[in-house]
């Protein structure tokens, strides 16, 4: 696994347009996406989060996150550089695919 880079303007502005269609807010106080995904009920939210786990797993980057009950809050940053990396940027299409 390569190191991760922080992103150019470039990749952030064409990244962050398409995530915030899809309901991804951009952290004020720090260099951070974030989402709330609301699902069925607790079966269905912490299925996604299994999966969700694997995933983080093979990629070794893992999400910032509380469940209670049928919600999940995530907040995606890459701590190694401080910031968003295209490991965000993957990990939250992944997260918005997974959900449906
Ligand atoms: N997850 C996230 N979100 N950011 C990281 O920088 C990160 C990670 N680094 N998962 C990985 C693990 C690193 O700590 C291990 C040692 O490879």
């Amino acid at each position: 696994m390569n190191k991760p880079e922080k992103l150019s303007d470039a990749q952030r502005s064409t990244a962050l347009a398409e995530l915030t269609a899809h309901g991804w807010q951009v952290g004020e106080d720090r260099d951070a996406i974030s989402k709330t995904f609301t699902f069925g009920d607790f079966n269905e939210a912490f299925g996604w989060m299994t999966r969700v786990a694997l995933i983080a797993e093979h990629m070794n980057h893992h999400p910032e996150w509380s469940n209670v009950y049928k919600t999940v809050k995530v907040t995606l940053s890459t701590h190694d550089v401080g910031g968003l990396s295209a490991l965000d940027i993957a990990m939250a299409t992944k997260m918005d695919r997974l959900a449906g």
